[in-house]
């Protein structure tokens, strides 16, 4: 063991390393370049770090060393059972699938967890000895989850974080563990546990509550270490519990991981890199459409169905070869497990169908390669093609999707990107599929090739825009900085408007009116999204109706002479994610500059002049977030929001100020101050109008529009008073009705529904 100990230390379960031996028989270390080294290189700037993980070869480990790019090792040895066990068998073959939805069936087994603890146990005691008085231990990844717990007890001076990369599963996944709350109990002994969306963070605290009896309180887990034990009375322990430590409390958040935007377009401005990517077109037949796959041979990664919905693209002539190909790097990955093996067979069998049936001579539908290729020919590729798709069906964050963007410095390509993918909570200009719908993700494709090259420039430089601004540095740095902020105090979340006592209308009166208007022989029934349809959530995307709520909007709209629309600020393309796509429901995003029912009016093209005022405002903002990194900016085709929620209340008013400030300055701008949002939107629309608008389109003679923010008392004031306007939750408002909550109005809706039925069977 090396005598170096170090105030920084990475463990992860590979070291960043690769045995090189040279035709001589010399050898050499060579650092492999990833994003989790560009990203620990910023943070270790000045501080000593070293990274203790296993070098990729079983048997005895090297002894530690110092890589030729001046990185400190300390592998971890693994024999070649412990690979198997371990690495292949509780790592790939019981967590992956069961963290990754059980795409696949699990496998269970108890010499599995043996040499799985085993293992965590060396990394533990090889952590414990080269860290220095109160170092930084920073561990990453399901292999090694009950580490933190472990280095704990062999080091209470240290700092524990930990960084799920994939997602965490919900509890009625993970409960199927038989270990599950061992590794909750690895996970708890870190101050602060990090994953890529809001979604796994919640997923870990219920998991927490529910099998270890934890309190939470906003973002903070408290867990007595040994009451879970309360469970589970013996005869040795009567009362069942063994809280003789102190409680530990742990803070969980998103922390979305990134790329190394600056390098990977320097990487992708390199001449030889352009010089590559024609060649590569080239080769290809100078086809007019080159499409483009980059994943690890993984069944999480939804090859199979890209590969069904490009066979049916064939089939129907959408697309033909020559003029259109296709290239799938499958890189190869755990290829001694048997679901990895079947995979393989499986595509190669599509692919092989595909080209049986639509390639010619000297013309090739996919270009299939089960190789892995150096960095520069990824970025050769990633110039080369039309469009990237990234169709998971459950990913963490997925890299490859950023790192697309980020080498596109020239605006071309297009992102297909899946729903269930980490990126695409980011990523909302790319085109968001569900890789289960073949038909969508068919059509999507479609637009990815064939829409306006204006349209897609602009959707590409907003992609870029988002991950230059969140890069891995950003990452790292705002990793760290969660990790030492104090953790929420719950009196934020205990605020919610709808937790005071409030005086919704008198279940009579809004029954009067809910039936005058179900009379009426053609309706409009609209709601706002959020705080009407769906709690508010910190993070926009995890966002969810409550439910009920999209069911009955549906059995609403499947009355005859009744339109139901949701209208919300949210961009139109995030409504369709969280409505779930819906045919029947008609969907109106930015704030009335969106309707789905209007194609001419999607996606608001905007005139130049739109466009420059955007641009200028856009300089400005990132002004402000490289002032305040906690703010939120979204991007929407029209509009920029500026969200400080959950923020602490005293960041939130600097936020807001500075915010006001650029309103002052951009004067181009309708602002309008909602919920912990400011929005600046170019395009000058509305919800009122857009309603008025729908309304006139769908001949209602009535509208219902139940709202509960700022934007939504503009649209009330534009509605008349036969109309039914319903606030939701508190607050002065010029509705005639009032409903608590998000639940109220799904109670409302279906009475609604039961007496429109009544009504129409008339
Ligand atoms: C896990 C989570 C999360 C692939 N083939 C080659 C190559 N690659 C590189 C890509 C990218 C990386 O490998 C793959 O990263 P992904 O994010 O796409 O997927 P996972 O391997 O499943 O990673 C994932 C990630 O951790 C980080 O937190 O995003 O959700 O599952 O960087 O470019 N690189 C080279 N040649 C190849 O052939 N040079």
């Amino acid at each position: 063991m090396s005598n170096k100990q170090a105030d920084f230390i990475i463990a992860a379960n590979r070291l960043p390393v690769d045995r090189i031996v040279h035709p001589d028989g010399t050898q050499e270390w060579r650092t492999s370049p990833g994003g989790l080294v560009t990203a620990m290189e910023s943070v270790m700037q000045d501080r000593t770090g070293v990274w203790v993980g296993w070098a990729g070869e079983a048997g005895e480990a090297p002894e530690p060393f110092t890589t030729e790019g001046g990185l400190d090792v300390q592998p971890v040895s693994l024999s070649e059972r412990e690979f198997r066990d371990y690495y292949e068998g509780f790592s790939n073959e019981t967590l992956w699938p069961i963290y990754h939805d059980v795409i696949v069936e699990p496998t269970f087994h108890r010499r599995w967890w043996a040499s799985y603890r085993t293992v965590n146990e060396r990394f533990a005691r090889a952590i414990a000895e080269v860290a220095a008085q109160r170092a930084t231990v920073w561990i990453h990844d399901y292999q090694l989850q009950l580490v933190p717990a472990l280095v704990r007890e062999l080091r209470p001076d240290v700092r524990i974080g930990f960084f799920n990369h994939i997602p965490f599963p919900p509890v009625e996944l993970f409960a199927q563990l038989p270990w599950r709350r061992h590794l909750l109990r690895g996970l708890l002994g870190a101050d602060f546990v990090g994953f890529q969306r809001t979604t796994d963070a919640g997923n870990f605290t219920r998991a927490c509550r529910q099998l270890l009896g934890t309190s939470n309180k906003g973002d903070v887990v408290t867990y007595q270490p040994g009451s879970e034990y309360a469970h589970n009375k013996t005869a040795t322990n009567p009362s069942g519990v063994l809280a003789d430590e102190d409680p530990r409390v742990v803070r969980c958040a998103a922390v979305p991981i990134s790329v190394d935007f600056t390098g990977l377009e320097a990487l992708a401005k390199t001449p030889a890199v352009k010089a590559r990517a024609k060649e590569i077109r080239t080769s290809l037949g100078n086809p007019e459409t080159v499409l483009l796959g980059v994943d690890r041979l993984d069944y999480t990664k939804g090859i199979r169905h890209r590969m069904r919905a490009l066979t049916e693209l064939f089939q129907d002539g959408e697309i033909t070869t020559p003029s259109t190909t296709m290239v799938q790097i499958a890189t190869p990955s755990r290829e001694r497990v048997a679901a990895y093996r079947e995979l393989r067979t499986q595509v190669e069998s599509l692919v092989g169908r595909i080209n049986g049936d639509h390639a010619g001579l000297g013309s090739t539908a996919v270009h299939y390669l089960h190789q892995s290729y150096p960095r520069e020919e990824m970025a050769a590729l990633f110039l080369a093609a039309d469009a990237l798709l990234v169709t998971p069906l459950r990913d963490g964050m997925n890299l490859v999707a950023k790192e697309y963007v980020a080498c596109r410095h020239d605006l071309g390509g297009a992102l297909v990107l899946s729903e269930f993918a980490g990126a695409a909570q980011e990523l909302t200009q790319a085109y968001t599929v569900n890789p289960h719908d073949i038909v969508g993700m068919k059509q999507n494709i479609l637009r990815a090739i064939n829409d306006d090259p204006q349209d897609r420039r602009a959707r590409m430089r907003s992609l870029r825009r988002r991950v230059r601004a969140h890069d891995v540095h950003s990452w790292a740095h705002r990793y760290l900085a969660a990790w030492q902020q104090p953790p929420k105090s719950l009196s934020a979340c205990d605020t919610r408007p709808w937790s005071r006592p409030m005086t919704p209308s008198a279940p009579a009166v809004l029954l009067t009116a809910l039936r005058a208007f179900a009379d009426q022989p053609h309706v409009l029934v609209a709601v706002d999204f959020d705080g009407t349809l769906a709690p508010f959530t910190d993070q926009p995307m995890d966002a969810r109706a409550v439910p009920g709520a999209l069911e009955v909007l549906i059995d609403l709209s499947a009355l005859p002479q009744t339109t139901v629309a949701v209208v919300s600020g949210r961009d139109l393309a995030s409504l369709r994610i969280l409505t779930g796509h819906p045919d029947d429901l008609v969907l109106v995003g930015s704030h009335g500059a969106e309707p789905s029912w209007d194609s001419t009016a999607e996606g608001h093209r905007l005139t130049s002049a739109e466009q420059n005022a955007l641009n200028a405002l856009d300089n400005d903002v990132e002004e402000l977030r490289s002032q305040h990194p906690l703010a939120r900016i979204e991007e929407k085709p029209s509009a920029r929001v500026l969200h400080t929620r959950g923020l602490a209340e005293a960041l939130a008013a600097d936020i807001n100020a500075a915010g006001m400030a650029l309103a002052d300055r951009h004067e181009h701008f309708t602002v309008t101050a909602g919920k912990d949002v400011l929005e600046f939107a170019v395009a000058n629309v509305g919800k009122g109008p857009a309603l008025l608008d729908l309304a006139q389109e769908v001949n209602a003679g009535a509208i219902l529009f139940a709202g509960d923010d700022t934007t939504d008392e503009l649209a009330f004031e534009c509605l008349s008073a036969d109309d039914v306007t319903v606030k939701v939750g508190l607050g002065e408002t010029k509705a005639l009705y009032r409903v608590g909550n998000e639940l109220a109005v799904v109670e409302m809706l279906q009475e609604l529904l039961t007496l429109r039925h009544q009504s129409v069977a008339r």
